[in-house]
């Protein structure tokens, strides 16, 4: 796994404005936010993306992760607010280390923008689909 920000945040070799810490998890305020009180949540195990993370790691970020919004939306007052998770460059992760945005949406003007081309799942296709990915699901939890 490559040297990040993130692992010398998790070193304290560099500042960050901490939320929360366990000893799995630290939350801290992103240094670029799309609207204040943007926070992001990562594990202490290093991986680069969400599938190489241990059940015991995502579990951990999925037990914080409510708690988290819950302070966000508290706090902020915003009426709503987006959980993204970035995965590989192609889909915009910039920093190679598991990380959960919490980006508070005020209104229909700041925060996240979503692009969301839908197309449209035909019936015979999303039945083989499924079919392969709970194939795939039950395999990978062998
Ligand atoms: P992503 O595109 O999902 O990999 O987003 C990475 C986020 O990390 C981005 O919103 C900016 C934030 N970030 C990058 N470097 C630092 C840093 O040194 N400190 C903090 N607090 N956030 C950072």
């Amino acid at each position: 796994m490559p040297e990040t920000i993130f692992a010398r945040i998790l070193r304290g070799e560099i500042p960050c404005h901490k939320v929360y810490e366990d000893d799995q998890v630290l939350a801290f305020l992103d240094v670029s936010p799309l609207a204040p009180g943007h926070t992001l949540l990562i594990p202490k195990e290093p991986a680069v993306t969400l599938d190489a993370l241990s059940d015991d790691a995502a579990a951990a970020l999925g037990r914080v992760l409510p708690r988290l919004c819950r302070a966000v939306v508290a706090v902020t007052g915003a009426a709503g607010y987006n959980v993204l998770q970035n995965n590989g460059s192609v889909a915009h992760q910039a920093v190679m280390h598991v990380h959960f945005h919490i980006i508070p949406k005020p209104d229909a003007q700041s925060g996240l923008g979503v692009g969301w081309p839908a197309g449209r799942l035909e019936g015979a296709d999303g039945a083989a689909l499924a079919e392969r990915l709970a194939a795939a699901v039950a395999a990978s939890a062998q």
